[in-house]
């Protein structure tokens, strides 16, 4: 069965297929490592990642070189324990730079898990978008969850304090909370941002606190730097792996789990609210490096 992340990775797949074939054929000129290390790179495996497998094409048996690759990207992926919500209450911050799909994450995030029965509220506390309220309102009357939001204040902390009031007087399990696009070269904005992870710990120690990073995966190395400094400064519990519909770059997940320990939770491949699909890391692998039923 071709499942939905296997089709995400097309791209990707075809991208690397032509790289590896290209050292699995008779003979590996220095032509076809050079196209090799190209395709790697361009697919977004990072520096680590396109050596060792360099390294492998030179070393190992032709016939046993994608089964030995295959191996080690195995071995990187499940290194990095998976995302997971296993606390009830939880409060989920999702964070990022403009434009890389916090907002709408948010929706689709809030529809997955309340389709896995948990009972879900979404914060709307972006406060420099007033579209960005807007954006949630359409989307939580669409699916059906409820949205706290305050449009007389400029204040995401404020916010965030009456979301998870209402949360606890509501009992709901998990709150996904919505944030203002920022670089991590804001100092301003990333005290802000500081300022509502204290706001839980301080006031709400009972709510287990997330954060997720959407990355656009169609940046390629731009956003591993955003990854990469974005935690120097907060803690990264995973990243939303967005636009990946239409991208050839699906290796970036590598490199995020290999340098920086952190693992892609969701990737989305799409506008609509389905368009989302949980991170597995063997499915993973088999996307990017198996035959399914093409
Ligand atoms: N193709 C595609 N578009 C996406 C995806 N996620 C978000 N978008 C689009 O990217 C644009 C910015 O998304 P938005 O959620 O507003 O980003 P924000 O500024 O980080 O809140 C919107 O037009 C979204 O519809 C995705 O996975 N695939
Ligand atoms: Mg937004």
């Amino acid at each position: 069965m071709l499942n939905k992340l296997f089709n995400a990775l097309q791209r990707t797949r075809k991208s690397l297929r032509t790289a590896f074939h290209s050292v699995t054929g008779q003979s590996i000129s220095a032509d076809s490592m050079e196209a090799l290390e190209e395709q790697l790179l361009a697919s977004d495996l990072g520096l680590e990642m396109t050596d060792t497998i360099l390294d492998l094409a030179e070393s190992v048996k032709k016939d046993e070189f994608l089964s030995k690759v295959k191996k080690y990207i195995v071995d990187v992926v499940t290194q990095v324990p998976a995302f997971e919500i296993s606390k009830v209450p939880t409060v989920l911050i999702v964070v990022g730079v403009n434009g890389t799909g916090k907002t709408t994450s948010v929706a689709k995030c809030a529809d997955y898990y309340t389709k896995q029965g948990k009972k879900v509220l979404i914060v709307a506390a972006d406060t420099y978008r007033a579209a960005a309220v807007e954006q949630l309102r359409i989307w939580s009357n669409r699916i059906k969850t409820r949205l706290i939001f305050n449009e007389k204040t400029k204040e995401p902390s404020a916010i965030l304090f009456d979301g998870l009031c209402a949360a606890k007087s509501e009992a709901a399990e998990l709150v996904i909370v919505d944030t203002a696009g920022r670089l991590h070269t804001y100092e301003n904005l990333m005290l802000e941002l500081e300022k509502m992870l204290r706001v839980v710990e301080s006031r709400f120690p009972e709510f287990d606190l997330k954060t997720l990073l959407t990355i656009d995966a169609t940046l390629g190395q731009n956003s591993l730097t955003q990854a990469r400094e974005f935690s120097k400064k907060i803690k990264i519990d995973g990243v939303i792996l967005t636009k990946m519909d239409g991208t050839a770059k699906g290796g970036i997940v590598l490199p995020l789990a290999q340098e920086m320990n952190i693992p892609v939770s969701f990737v989305g491949v799409g506008e609509n609210i389905d368009d989302f699909i949980p991170f597995d890391g063997e499915e993973y692998v088999e996307g990017l490096l198996g035959d399914g039923n093409e």
